[in-house]
């Protein structure tokens, strides 16, 4: 479980600003990760395909230009899924290194990715991307290149100008020649963005109003999942995705032991999902220090895989 101050300032600060905001890393508890498991097995979610397609398809290209003897770092790891085909790519990787906010799962994933890959000494960090983490010595061996893999489009859910400054994080967290492989979301027709995020099947839906459920155990509040609905569009003029809780009453709702009011149609706004063209992504990149090397994208060309080196 999270910190339970931290995480009960973050909330309340976030409900009781004039627009209501949650951090989408709070989506993620141990059911959250688990429907998140599930968008992404959704035929409607065009990122995850897409993504294994271009890694299906080009990991041992990759694996080229990274070369032998890398300490391979995943923050927001997940259920590891992606890695297994950069792992099965790549000559000799020095030792992989998973970071995740689950700290269950992560454990669980991790021990899975051990037993799959005998001779590859793996580390879990229970950690938030966002945060600063440090990386076991022992998963480092001298001379060896680190790379930060970090799939899904993750970094989509910061601020442009958080996203920079991640960027820059990891920068020097992989040093001098050190990699980055990245996954980012491309602009696309919005129609397709919008039903990625608001499925027939209700999954996203599921995923959103499970923070209310984690609220109400967590911080003993009284949110009742009935009174609010998923919301999610693609905003032209932010070039992002937005994902909202919206309350279809007025209603007040207790959280610890504040009183949030809502009125009818006002919304929590839970997660922001940006999308960067190729040009705008590795301008990005290259103003935190990394030179693109080479990219990769689907045949629907959907999606965005990178390989930056540090200059
Ligand atoms: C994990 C942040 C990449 O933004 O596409 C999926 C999360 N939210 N469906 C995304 C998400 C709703 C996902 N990321």
């Amino acid at each position: 479980m999270m910190q339970n101050t931290g995480f009960e300032k973050e909330i309340l600060n976030g409900l009781l600003a004039s627009r209501k905001a949650i951090s989408p890393k709070f989506l993620y508890d141990e059911k959250g990760s688990e429907l998140f498991e599930s968008i992404m097995k959704l035929e409607e979610y065009y990122p995850t395909q897409a993504e294994t397609e271009i890694l299906e398809n080009y990991a041992s290209e990759m694996a080229e230009w990274i070369g032998p003897h890398a300490v391979v770092i995943e923050p927001g790891c997940g259920n590891c899924m992606k890695v297994r085909h950069l792992l099965k790519a790549l000559i000799e990787p020095v030792s992989y290194v998973g970071m995740d906010i689950s700290k269950e799962i992560l454990v669980r994933e991790a021990s899975r990715l051990h037993d799959e890959f005998p001779h590859l000494p793996v580390f879990a960090v229970p950690a938030d991307y966002t945060e600063n983490f440090s990386i076991p010595g022992e998963a480092i061996r001298s001379g060896a290149k680190k790379v930060v893999f970090f799939p899904g489009s993750t970094i989509g859910n910061l601020q442009p100008a958080e996203a920079m400054a991640w960027l820059k994080k990891m920068a020097d967290t992989v040093g001098k020649r050190g990699g980055l492989l990245i996954g980012v979301d491309t602009k696309k027709d919005p129609l397709l963005m919008n039903l990625a995020y608001d499925d027939p099947q209700g999954v996203t839906a599921e995923f959103n109003l499970n923070l209310l459920d984690r609220l109400n155990r967590e911080l003993q509040a009284s949110f009742d999942r009935r009174q609010f609905y998923h919301s999610a569009f693609y905003d032209e003029d932010k070039e992002r995705v937005e994902m909202h809780l919206v309350s279809k009453i007025p209603q007040t709702v207790k959280v610890k032991d504040q009183v949030i009011q809502f009125e009818k149609d006002e919304t929590i706004h839970t997660e922001s999902s940006y999308k960067y063209s190729p040009k705008e992504f590795s301008l990005m990149a290259r103003r935190a220090g990394f030179d693109l090397k080479n990219l990769w994208q689907d045949s629907r060309r959907l999606f965005c895989v990178y390989y930056f080196e540090r200059i």
